[in-house]
């Protein structure tokens, strides 16, 4: 049996609303302007063994009501955008969406992590017709959004690689090198996001 029980179709319909809400904001976005509101999005229910790993890596039960009330991460969306301003932009259509709001938000672009990592997370509490593991009706399901560039999701993909690669020598200067192309990386944006402003204007 999954660690979600009988509430993993429901994760299953609220991650595809979601889904869905981004992909129209996309297309009036392309309607409006003739750009994209972001590049690509990436939508996954966390496997069941990756989220008994981090109930046991958080110290909790491996039970349901730890998989979707303590932990709020059962359902992942990640939105990669060209520029700074797109994800900005997404955050504020997200914080109109209908039966939902915003519960928690880390704006790790303006206050990126001491090892250089960016991106935007969001927590969105959203209300279902569905009853949820605590018996409400309508229940509450949460989505773990995660909004950044295109170069903080190819930094963010690489340091992931080497945190599970721990027997690599020299991990000091490696992650002191990450540091400063995340910092490098960070500043092409800008420029990116200044370049554009000047094309539009
Ligand atoms: P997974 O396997 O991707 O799901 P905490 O547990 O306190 O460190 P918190 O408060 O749960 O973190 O949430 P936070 O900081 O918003 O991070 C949530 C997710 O963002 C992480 O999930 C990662 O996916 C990603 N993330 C956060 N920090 C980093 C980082 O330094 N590098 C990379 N590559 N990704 C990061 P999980 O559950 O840690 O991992």
């Amino acid at each position: 049996m999954s660690i979600y029980g009988e509430y993993e179709e429901t994760l299953q319909k609220v991650m595809e609303d979601i889904e869905t809400r981004l992909q129209n904001y996309q297309k009036l976005v392309q309607f409006e302007t003739g750009d994209n509101a972001y590049e690509h999005l990436l939508a996954r229910v966390k496997t069941d063994e990756s989220m008994r790993e981090k109930c046991r890596r958080k110290g909790l039960p491996e039970n349901e009501k730890s998989a979707l009330v303590d932990l709020t991460d059962a359902i992942g969306i990640r939105i990669v955008c060209s520029f700074v301003d797109d994800v900005y932009n997404i955050v504020e259509h997200i914080r109109t969406f209908s039966n939902c709001e915003i519960v928690e938000e880390k704006d790790y672009i303006r206050h990126a992590k001491p090892n250089g990592y960016r991106s935007y997370h969001v927590i969105l509490a959203v209300h279902t017709q569905e009853k949820d593991v605590l018996g409400r009706v309508p229940g509450i399901y949460y989505v773990e959004l995660q909004i950044r560039t295109i170069a903080m999701d190819t930094w963010a993909a690489l340091e992931h690689k080497m945190k599970y690669k721990k027997d690599i020598p020299n991990q000091d200067i490696l992650v002191a090198e990450l540091k400063r192309v995340a910092d490098e990386l960070a500043s092409c944006d800008l420029s990116m996001q200044t370049i554009r402003e000047l094309i539009n204007s």
